[in-house]
């Protein structure tokens, strides 16, 4: 059984006390104009593909080893099948280019130990103890040179399930005995000096799942990369805040423009590692549709391909790469170097991308009537048109009805593009938008958890997707200022979320019973959470809500101010109020 082999001195760069940012503050440019990267889950879990020995095994298929608890001596005998005939770096980086994808991240070493790269730390690496015997991340190193394509490695720092002392391996040994910290210091950091050293300017270093790294820890391993490569970035899973951008959760996608770097992981299907059995793939229109809405929000989309133990990116993925690249080279003006929205929130129709004095609207839901309207938009468009069609020019009207802002493009009844078609918006100026919570012009108004107020001293928590936690108790409260303006009754609906379950998100994790109360002014409604509706957001299409009517309420144009207060936690589970919105929907719509 290869061991680990601490044959390199640990020379450990000492820290230095200037802080990232000072040392380095042009890094992030080429990560902000790139939105858009290929990531690549490639290891020895791509033999067993989701199987082990005969056996189907749930759950995302580089944790076979985890989910099947394989022991190290079992696992490790993977090694010797691993013969990647059809690698060529060269073709996945076409593969990516194609996509018009901007940098590329690949797994240096994930959570089972297994190096994808000649170490000297690590015999149990591709080039010793494989047939294969050769570095498939050196080979993408150079492919990638000669395109000028960034490349990053991912390095999993914390979990090691080959390691007696890394994290993770509870079924071969006694994490009780665990030195974390010398694992550290003899596999990690020298392995991932080893990747900064042997492969040329490395764009980033993509670590994962911190678990017990300690501040200082996180820490060291960012002043190393820092030290030796001072224009690597490290992404937000370092731990413990120490990276250059931050990373959310997998597959998920905040629900507001965020005023710092970020970029999510997202699977083309639903693993990262080949799984011969997963066939669950993202339409072409859900993956453009969620890069122009990360970018929308000022993030970065990195979506994985899984390759097979032979070394093929799977076709399915490779096609809608391809169609993804395709409507790119038409419309990547809306999605390279783009600016996020002006709008803090989401709308229904798609998303909002800017670039100087240019909106770029990118339309999902086109509308039938011929007629495309937003609000709060307080600049002069000098011209829109449809982008990639260099002839058009659609004619709009501007007007200031009811007190706010209108503008009303008159569009082609067929959609341009049948995944999304994208406005493209002169304007005199810079854009200048009202961010408050306005009605939307299809009559509906959205108040998400995360636009809303909590009181200062409060249990609950709001996350990324503007999802409540934490809730378990009466008389938390969330509260919003929004504007309408047209007279009438409205629905006033409640969204909430699952939590989490081992297989994933379904709605077999929520429980009916918690009791809303919502409050407009002197106007109130009250009811018991049930499930009135399944919705899967096609934002995030992995996590359905679920929808309960509360009641209806009359407003008259204008300000208003909404509360909302659970009255009562029916939780026998103890799952707690998952607010994600309230909608108030014109009665009758
Ligand atoms: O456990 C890993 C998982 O295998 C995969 O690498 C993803 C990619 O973001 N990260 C971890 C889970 O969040």
């Amino acid at each position: 059984m290869h061991r680990l082999f601490p044959t390199i001195a640990c020379l450990l760069v000492s820290a230095t006390s200037l802080s990232v940012a000072q040392t380095n503050p042009n890094r992030m440019t080429w990560f902000r104009d790139a939105r858009f990267g290929m990531f690549i889950h490639w290891g020895l879990y791509a033999i067993p593909a989701g199987e082990w020995k005969g056996k189907q095994i749930p759950g995302i298929g580089e944790w076979i080893m985890n989910r099947a608890k394989i022991p190290v001596a079992e696992y490790e005998q993977l090694a010797k099948q691993f013969n990647p005939v059809d690698f060529d770096a060269e073709r996945w980086v076409r593969t990516a280019e194609a996509a018009g994808q901007k940098y590329m991240v690949i797994t240096a070493k994930h959570h089972d130990g297994f190096a994808m790269f000649h170490s000297k730390v690590s015999k149990y690496n591709v080039y010793d103890a494989t047939p294969f015997h050769r570095d498939p991340i050196a080979e993408l190193a150079a492919a990638c040179k000669r395109h000028h394509m960034p490349l990053g490695f991912y390095y999993s720092q914390t979990q090691d399930w080959h390691e007696p002392d890394g994290n993770g391996n509870t079924w071969d040994f006694d994490p009780s005995k665990a030195n974390f910290d010398k694992y550290l210091h003899e596999k990690a950091i020298p392995q991932v000096r080893e990747l900064l050293t042997n492969y040329g300017p490395v764009a980033l270093i993509w670590f994962d799942t911190p678990r017990i790294i300690t501040d200082a820890q996180s820490k060291e391993l960012a002043d190393l990369v820092h030290t030796l490569q001072p224009k690597c970035l490290v992404d937000g899973r370092i731990g413990n805040d120490k990276g250059d951008y931050r990373s959310t959760g997998d597959n998920e996608i905040p629900v507001k423009v965020l005023d710092y770097d970020w970029e999510t992981p997202v699977t083309t299907n639903d693993t990262w590692g080949f799984k011969k059995n997963d066939n669950n793939w993202k339409s072409s229109q859900t993956l453009i549709r969620q890069l122009v809405d990360v970018a929308s929000k000022n993030g970065n989309y990195l979506l994985n391909v899984g390759p097979t133990a032979k070394g093929d990116i799977p076709e399915p993925a490779v096609e809608r790469l391809q169609q993804v690249g395709a409507w790119l080279k038409v419309r990547g003006a809306a999605v390279y170097g783009a600016k996020p929205s002006p709008y803090p929130y989401e709308f229904n129709w798609g998303s909002v991308t800017s670039k100087g004095n240019r909106l770029y609207l990118n339309v999902v839901e086109w509308p039938a009537n011929g007629s495309f309207e937003i609000y709060g938009l307080s600049n002069r468009v000098r011209k829109a048109s449809v982008l990639g069609d260099k002839n058009s020019s659609l004619t709009f009207q501007q007007s200031k009805t009811g007190g706010h802002d209108t503008l009303r493009i008159d569009v082609p009844s067929a959609a341009p593009n049948s995944d999304v078609s994208v406005v493209a918006l002169d304007l005199d100026a810079t854009p200048k938008v009202n961010t408050g919570l306005v009605q939307q012009p299809d009559g509906t108004i959205t108040l998400n958890c995360a636009l809303g107020k909590l009181p200062a001293e409060t249990k609950v928590k709001v996350s990324n997707r503007g999802i409540t936690s934490g809730w378990l108790d009466t008389g938390e409260t969330v509260e919003w200022d929004f504007e309408s303006y047209r007279p009438g009754n409205y629905e006033v609906l409640a969204r909430t979320a699952p939590v989490r379950s081992a297989g994933g998100w379904d709605t077999s994790q929520w429980e009916q019973g918690n009791e809303l109360q919502v409050s407009i002014g002197d106007k109130k409604v009250e009811h018991a959470l049930q499930n009135d509706g399944t919705i899967s957001d096609p934002r995030n299409p992995l996590t359905p809500d679920i929808k309960s009517r509360l009641g209806a309420i009359s407003l008259e144009p204008g300000a208003h101010h909404l509360k909302v207060e659970a009255l009562k936690i029916g939780s026998d589970r103890k799952l707690g109020v998952r607010l994600r919105e309230i909608e108030l929907v014109p009665a009758g719509q």
